[in-house]
Order: C-alpha cells, then sequence, then structure tokens
C-alpha cells in the first residue's frame, strides 16, 4: 500500500471521574514520557502536540448511582470540541486518556468534523450499560449508550450532558475482544444487532480473519472514516497488567498490535483513543513499563509501523 503523508494531531485527557480508581489520569504523561511523540515522527509521521486538555473544576456530587455526572459531561464536551479541531486541522485524531468515558467526547468530536463514522471498540467490555442499567455507576462503562441513535430514547437527560448528540448508528459499531459483558449489555448487543467479534471469535477465526471480516463488513455500505477506541484492557493482563479492571484471557501483544497495523494500512483510520492506562496500578515498575510500552507501540502501529521493518520513503543506500 502506499499512503500520503500520516499527521497525528494528539490530545492528552488526564481525566478519571468516569472511574473510581485515581491514577488513569497520568496515562498522557506516561505515554508521551515513552517516547510516543519523537518515535512518531523517526516513524515519518508528522506530529502536532496540542498538549493536555484543562478541565474545569465541577462539584462531583452523585445523580443516585451515577459518580461524577457533572464532571464527566463537562470534560466531555471539552474533549469533543478539541478532537473536532484536530480534524478540522487535518490530522488523525490521538485521544490519550484517561478512562473510557472520554469516548463520548471524543467520538461526537470526530463525527462533529467528519460526519459518519465506523467505529471499532477493542475491549474486555462492551461499555454499553445505560445509566439506568449500570451497577457500578461509573460512566467508563456506559459511553457507547450515549453514542448509538438507537439507545437515545433509553438515557435519561443529565447535568452536562445535554449538548450530547447521538452520531452513531449500531450497524456501523464492531467490538473485537469481548470477554465481560453485563446481562444487560449482553441484551442491547443482541436486540440491536451489533457486530460482536468477542475473545472467542478471535479464538476461533483467528486476528487476521477477524480483521478482513470486521473492514468486509464496514466497507460494504460505502468506506467511511474509522474510529478506532482501544482500551488497554483488551490486550491480557500478563501484558498490560496496569489499567483499572483487568480480565483474565485477552488479546495477546501480537494480536493486539496487528489489529492496529491491520487497520492501519486500510488508509481509513481518522481518529483513535487509548484509554484506561493506569500507572498507579502496577505492582512494579515493570508491570507499569510493559503496559505503557504496549500502548506506545499500538499507537505507533496505527500510523504505519510495520513488525516486518520500515523504512523512509526518501531512504537512500550510502554510496562507498
Ligand atoms: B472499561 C462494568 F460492571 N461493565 O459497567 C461497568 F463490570 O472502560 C465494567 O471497559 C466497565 O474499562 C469497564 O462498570 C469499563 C462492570
Ligand atoms: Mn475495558
Ligand atoms: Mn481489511
Ligand atoms: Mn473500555
Amino acid at each position: 500500500h502506499h499512503h500520503p503523508q500520516r499527521s497525528a494531531g494528539i490530545i492528552g485527557a488526564a481525566f478519571w471521574r468516569g472511574q473510581s480508581r485515581s491514577g488513569v489520569q497520568e496515562g498522557p504523561y506516561r505515554i508521551r514520557s515513552t517516547g510516543l511523540l519523537e518515535r512518531l515522527k523517526l516513524q515519518g509521521c508528522a506530529v502536532k502536540d496540542y498538549g493536555n486538555l484543562v478541565f474545569d473544576d465541577v462539584d462531583e456530587s452523585s445523580v443516585g448511582l451515577l459518580k461524577s455526572v457533572a464532571a464527566v459531561g463537562g470534560a466531555n464536551r471539552r474533549l469533543s470540541e478539541a478532537v473536532k479541531a484536530v480534524k478540522m486541522d487535518g490530522h488523525t485524531a490521538v485521544m490519550l486518556g484517561g478512562d473510557h468515558s472520554l469516548a463520548i467526547g471524543s467520538i461526537h468530536g470526530h463525527s462533529a468534523a467528519v460526519g459518519e463514522l465506523s467505529v471499532i471498540w477493542v475491549d474486555a467490555h462492551a461499555d454499553i450499560n445505560t445509566p439506568l442499567t449500570t451497577y457500578t455507576g461509573n460512566f467508563h462503562g456506559q459511553p457507547m449508550s450515549f453514542l448509538l441513535h438507537e439507545l437515545h430514547s433509553k438515557v435519561p437527560v443529565l447535568p452536562n450532558f445535554s449538548w450530547v448528540k447521538p452520531c452513531l448508528s449500531a450497524k456501523d459499531l464492531v467490538y473485537i475482544g469481548l470477554r465481560d459483558v453485563d446481562p444487560a449489555e449482553h441484551y442491547i448487543l443482541k436486540m440491536l444487532g451489533v457486530k460482536v467479534f468477542s475473545i472467542s471469535e478471535v479464538d476461533r477465526l483467528g486476528v487476521a480473519r477477524v480483521m478482513e471480516e470486521t473492514c468486509d463488513y464496514l466497507t460494504t455500505r460505502g468506506k467511511k472514516p474509522v474510529h478506532l477506541s482501544y482500551d488497554i484492557d483488551a490486550i491480557d493482563p500478563s501484558v498490560t497488567p496496569a489499567t483499572g479492571t483487568p480480565v483474565v484471557g485477552g488479546l495477546t501483544y501480537r494480536e493486539g498490535v496487528y489489529i492496529t497495523e491491520h487497520l492501519s494500512q486500510t488508509g481509513l483510520l481518522s481518529a483513535v483513543d487509548l484509554v484506561e492506562v493506569n500507572p498507579q496500578l502496577g505492582k512494579t515498575e515493570a508491570d507499569v513499563q510493559s503496559t505503557v510500552n504496549t500502548a506506545v507501540d499500538l499507537l505507533l502501529g496505527c500510523f504505519g509501523r510495520l513488525r516486518e521493518g520500515n523504512h523512509l520513503t526518501d531512504y537512500s543506500l550510502p554510496e562507498p
């Protein structure tokens, strides 16, 4: 494949209130200090760093079981504006989380800039609880319910959420890696006929066929820009232990990277979220490094890195 020069517009979203465990807000800092920007540039990708978003201090009160409602709504509103601006500037948007509630703003802003999208959600979890089905009250388990047209009537109006408009159709969504799905979420996935490659399908088909079928499924109705929302807990916790809701039996490092390699070769990748890296939850520094290094490798894969090797297009052999 040949690609015009890639360019990444990077937004840090150091936000954790979509769940209860502090530390996930350090994700952007750790991913940057592992050399993400420098390594993207070394592989020939243009990079613009938009810095970390600054979120308003808002009242942290709960609405029933729902935690930090106004904070989550407000942060996502800001993120939506930021992602929209990055897309208007012509970059592939990269959102470094932070917890996965941030997908509300990221996908909303992406769609506000480019129109209809396909979403590939790589995660151990479906994150499709509604505010009325969640039993944890954590918004990182609910973002998809705010984004889908089909669930609009099932989602109550909440403080600081009135700006959110559903922007995605269930047929434009594919899940990969699911292995911890709540009963209400399983009901919703079946009711809406969402395409799911659970970890069992990855076992059965292999990751290469899963990616072929994912791309075939999404492109039959036309080639829409792709939003990849990558939760680091999709990968097996033996590789990426520093995350808030680890689930045994996940994707291998190789399967996880393959997904990014395949998508980057399609030329359709338009925005990427990398979320749920929590440097405070590694038992050792090696645990944290393994998690962060994997996150960086996933992002490098999104921007053209291939494990077979790479060279810049203007490379020329030195003459003796
Ligand atoms: B993550 C959960 F109940 N389903 O709703 C919930 F199991 O972004 C987990 O994928 C959500 O890490 C996990 O809280 C959210 C729970
Ligand atoms: Mn998850
Ligand atoms: Mn394909
Ligand atoms: Mn998630």
